[in-house]
């Protein structure tokens, strides 16, 4: 028992006098330097009324978009050709339950943004991304990045 307690506080001496070295040791870390191109300025893009506003979006290179759901509906920002909305169904079959959404060409693909909420995306490539709402395909709008 008394072998013990002399063990355990061995341990602790040992311990204590390994952070004081530690913290004696530690000699002040330079600071990072700031990197030499400032990264461009954040956009924004309001969803609101069935419609991204601006719609028509110009961004450089590396700019981060948030769009911010300004309707009191889930609305989507997906990359590619919107659906055909509508789609004929065969005769004689009833409509899926919860159809799932249009994923897009897989570029951006926000999923469901609750009504108040916000996505966003950096563009670190150029190019010229058209997207639109999955669960209102009418919505439609561009990006383009220099
Ligand atoms: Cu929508």
């Amino acid at each position: 028992m008394r072998l013990a307690i002399r063990v355990v506080g061995l341990g602790l001496i040992a311990a204590l006098a390994l952070v004081g070295c530690a913290s004696a040791s530690s000699a002040p870390s330079a600071s990072p330097s700031p990197s030499p191109t400032a990264s461009p300025k954040p956009v924004a893009i309001s969803i609101k009324s069935f419609a991204f506003n601006p719609a028509t979006v110009e961004v450089a290179k590396g700019t981060t978009v948030t769009w911010t759901n300004d309707d009191p509906i889930n609305h989507t920002v997906t990359t590619g050709t919107p659906p055909p909305s509508g789609p004929p169904l065969p005769s004689g079959a009833s409509p899926t339950p919860s159809p799932s959404l249009s994923t897009g060409d897989g570029r951006i693909n926000s999923g469901r943004i609750q009504a108040t909420s916000t996505f966003s995306f950096t563009f670190n490539e150029v190019g010229t991304f058209t997207y639109f709402c999955a669960v209102h395909p009418r919505m439609v709008a561009t990006i383009t990045v220099k």
